[in-house]
């Protein structure tokens, strides 16, 4: 576990406060009497950035020095959010800070939401990559993230009507006050083009890869700050960028117009995120852009290695291991054997025992329609040595399989890195686990499923290749940071060493029971909630009474994740308050916060129907004081981080078998809401830290999800025979909900039942209705209440991301850390 207890440097407040000024006069431009919230925003971040580049130019150089070994993290996605309070935090300055713009009359809370978040990535994915490099720094690991520098992050939701609007973000219009260009380290990186074959000594077939384009990648650093302030390891993306590079050998080979005609955009590859989750889009530009970061990030990590090894291979993949988030980073395999086999002129079965020594791969999702596959036309054209090298590859690869199941063609086509048919696809994942050393899910039953769904033959072939490693988030940002009233309390009970310690909060337990802890516990919920009632006010217009229920719902809209059954419920909670005024329940307010990938219909069909169910009830007088629903515009990490600490209720509610892990279930649980939950991801593994009668288990499980379906699941069977739920669905019909427009809510009980109910929302529909029951009753014992919700906190240790680096270094990266001064 972590050793880092922070004692982070001391500035006092006269010195941070002195260079905040003279950054406002000298970076800025203006002075105290004229600066807005911006200005000091940005002069706040500069005297900060000071701290923070000292500690990288010490990282930096105690890294060279030591030559450590260190990982590569190759992510298509880091969602960071704000920098600012994460970095005061673990410099140790925040509370120096807020005293130094306090004595200038300004207010730190404020200016913080001035900064943009960093959206560059879609949701669980992108953030378990940001907590990750974290925890690497926080644990004095040697470590780089490497990825793309969009310059327009994911979309910004509006709602307009009751509907999803996307609009661009803009993250980066007035400038990002914590990256550095590095000019010098610009890669170029060649596209499309022809192959060439020549014939060298001893009859060596060497080739030659001409390509018809090159493009520039220019990379920013930003620094990441270890807890304690020590290590500052860096995230490098790459901005693409036209070359002038001009490719006279294309010219003189005739093949100039082609090449032109082919020439893609240089600029327009680092553009935009593929605002796409958990469906494969099989779009050009971003196979181009997952070669792009990858080969920039590959020249760069050998280009540091050859500084201290010079042309001798021999020591690469004890100096460097690659990890892959998902598949998307997966060319960077063949990548390396075209460098290795093609440029250093090495032997294959040489190259390919560096390759299958350097990466590791981890798998996030289990759902068909995610396992990246690309045409291989389209590789051919963009990257044929690229698709050469994979044919290559995947024909050695067969042969060994043809010894352990000689003859047997359907397990061939089956573990066959090409699938075969009118449109050949190379499948990235199979890839992926041929070409790594390891593979891991990111949760125990995810980890199970891997092994016995997706790859059970790979499993058979390399024993032990497939393993789990358990996600977690930084305690940092997940509570220190977005809690710190909490913080406070824990660190009058327990000391200071938790956010590094997160075990310590076991210690916490012991009071669970204690009337003047449980006061203060629940104050503190209360107190955030009340921050989040303004918050919700000033957004929405809606009023919400801070002593009803907050039960949130927050992650990417998507129908395996079921917000519709959230959605159900509690329109059958309507219906009972309608028919029955007195209707035992507690004053609730459901929370939402999702976005819909632009191009998934029925997603989008699922917030309008929440926002006009919202509208209905919130106007409602009848059920007003007892129901309230509330939609937040724009889910993002800094709005999370305002309705985590608010939440009585966490909403994990996934059909079983179909969220990997979940991340936001643990930072809800972490800020003492109960979870109400499937068996399902990690929720498996937060039930048994927790203990049954602190969490909501309902629903169907995997083994029960695939009887029902291989007994031929039909949803009319639950919609005739239980009759709320069947007049439910007929509302949804009605034009009740959209009045003049009936019929604008049916997609939703069309997919339902004619659509077959894929994700068995119906089927669990009564068991989820239980358990929120069970829960309400529960919510009106405060003291049981306030134990439960007390005994979530204390018991969530395992799921630091410190726990997750800690199982990867020891079990996949084999790293040592180095510690810095
Ligand atoms: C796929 C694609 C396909 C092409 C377009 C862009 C794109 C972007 C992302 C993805 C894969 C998304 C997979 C994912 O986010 N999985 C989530 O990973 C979390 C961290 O491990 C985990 O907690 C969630 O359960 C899992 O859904």
């Amino acid at each position: 576990r972590a050793k880092n207890t922070a004692q982070p440097q001391s500035l006092d407040s006269k010195t941070i406060k002195a260079s905040i000024v003279q950054h406002l006069h000298c970076t800025l431009g203006t002075d105290e009497n004229k600066a807005n919230n911006h200005a000091w925003w940005k002069a706040t971040c500069a005297a900060v950035q000071e701290q923070v580049l000292e500690g990288l130019r010490k990282t930096q150089r105690a890294h060279y020095l030591n030559d450590t070994r260190a990982v590569h993290y190759f992510s298509a996605e880091f969602l960071m959010g704000r920098l600012m309070s994460n970095n005061l935090h673990n410099l140790g300055l925040f509370e120096t800070t807020d005293q130094a713009l306090k004595e200038l009359g300004v207010s730190l809370t404020d200016i913080m939401e001035e900064e943009p978040d960093m959206a560059l990535g879609n949701g669980g994915l992108g953030r378990l990559a940001a907590c990750f490099i974290d925890s690497l720094a926080t644990m004095d690991l040697p470590a780089v993230g490497y990825g793309l520098h969009y310059e327009h992050g994911l979309f910004r939701q509006e709602i307009k009507s009751g509907a999803q609007i996307e609009r661009p973000d803009s993250w980066r219009d007035y400038g990002n006050p914590w990256e550095i260009c590095r000019p010098e380290s610009i890669q170029e990186i060649p596209l499309y083009g022809y192959v060439e074959t020549k014939y060298g000594d001893k009859g060596r077939i060497q080739k030659e890869w001409h390509p018809g384009t090159i493009v520039k990648g220019v990379p920013w650093d930003i620094p990441v700050v270890g807890y304690g302030g020590k290590t500052v390891n860096v995230l490098r993306l790459w901005e693409s960028q036209a070359s002038d590079y001009f490719n006279w050998d294309v010219f003189n080979a005739g093949g100039y117009v082609d090449a032109q005609k082919e020439n893609v955009q240089a600029e327009t590859i680092s553009k935009v995120l593929y605002p796409n989750d958990e469906t494969e889009a099989g779009k050009e530009l971003r196979l181009i852009q997952q070669y792009f970061f990858c080969a920039c990030s590959l020249k760069d990590i050998i280009r540091r290695y050859k500084r201290a090894h010079g042309d001798n291979w021999e020591r690469f993949a004890d100096q460097v291991v690659i990890q892959l988030n998902d598949t998307h980073p997966a060319i960077a395999i063949p990548e390396l054997m075209r460098i290795l086999v093609d440029r250093a002129e090495m032997d294959w079965d040489s190259a390919w025992e560096i390759c299958t020594q350097t990466f590791a791969y981890t798998n996030h999702t289990l759902l068909p329609e995610a396992l990246e596959k690309w045409p291989a036309r389209m590789f051919e054209k963009i990257l044929p040595r690229h698709l050469e090298i994979i044919y290559e590859i995947n024909h050695r690869f067969l042969d060994e399989v043809d010894k352990v199941w000689p003859n047997d063609n359907a397990i061939k086509s089956k573990l066959s890195i090409i699938e075969e048919g009118n449109d050949k696809m190379v499948r990235m994942g199979n890839l992926s686990v041929i070409g790594s050393f390891a593979v891991n899910g990111v949760a125990e039953i995810h980890s199970r499923l891997v092994k016995q769904n997706l790859f059970p033959e790979f499993d058979q072939l390399w024993p032990g290749k497939l393993t789990n490693v358990t996600n977690g988030i930084t305690p940092r940002r997940w509570l220190k940071a977005c809690n710190p009233r909490l913080s406070e309390l824990i660190d009058s009970k327990i000391g200071q060493d938790w956010p590094v310690q997160l075990d310590k909060l076991q210690g916490l337990a012991d009071f669970a029971d204690d009337a003047k802890f449980q006061k203060a516990f629940m104050q503190i919920k209360h107190q955030n909630k009340v921050d989040l009632a303004a918050d919700i006010k000033a957004l929405t217009g809606v009023e919400v009474d801070p002593n009803a229920i907050f039960d949130v719902q927050i992650k990417r809209l998507h129908e395996y994740k079921r917000q519709h059954l959230n959605l159900l419920h509690i329109l059958a909670l309507y219906r009972r308050l309608l028919e029955n005024p007195g209707y035992a329940m507690t004053p609730r307010v459901f929370l939402f916060g999702a976005k819909a990938a632009p191009g998934y219909k029925l997603a989008k069909d699922i917030i309008y129907a929440i926002n006009k169910v919202a509208d209905k009830i919130n106007n409602d007088p009848r059920v007003n004081q007892k129901l309230k629903v509330v939609f937040l515009p724009n889910y993002r990490v800094s709005l999370a981080e305002k309705m985590i600490p608010a939440a009585d209720v966490s909403e994990q509610i996934s059909t079983a078998g179909k969220e990997a892990s979940g991340t936001g279930n643990m930072k809800l649980a972490l800020n003492g809401a109960l979870t109400i939950g499937t068996l399902d991801g990690a929720n498996i593994e937060i039930a048994e830290e927790v203990g049954d009668d602190n969490i909501y288990i309902f629903g169907l499980t995997v083994e029960e999800v695939q009887a029902l379906k291989a007994n031929g699941y039909n949803p009319y069977d639950y919609y005739y025979e239980n009759k709320e739920l069947k007049a439910i669905l007929d509302w949804l019909e009605t034009d009740y909900f959209t009045p003049g427009k009936p019929g604008a809510l049916a997609s939703l009980k069309h997919s339902l039942l004619d659509g077959g109910d894929p994700y068995l929302v119906l089927a669990d529909f009564a068991s989820y209705s239980d358990a929120h029951k069970a829960l309400d009753s529960a919510y009106q014992d405060s003291k049981g209440w306030a134990r439960k919700a007390i005994l979530n906190t204390a018991r969530m240790g395992k799921f630091t991301s410190d726990r997750s680096i800690q199982d990867y270094v020891d079990r996949i990266w084999k790293l040592s850390s180095c510690k810095v001064e």
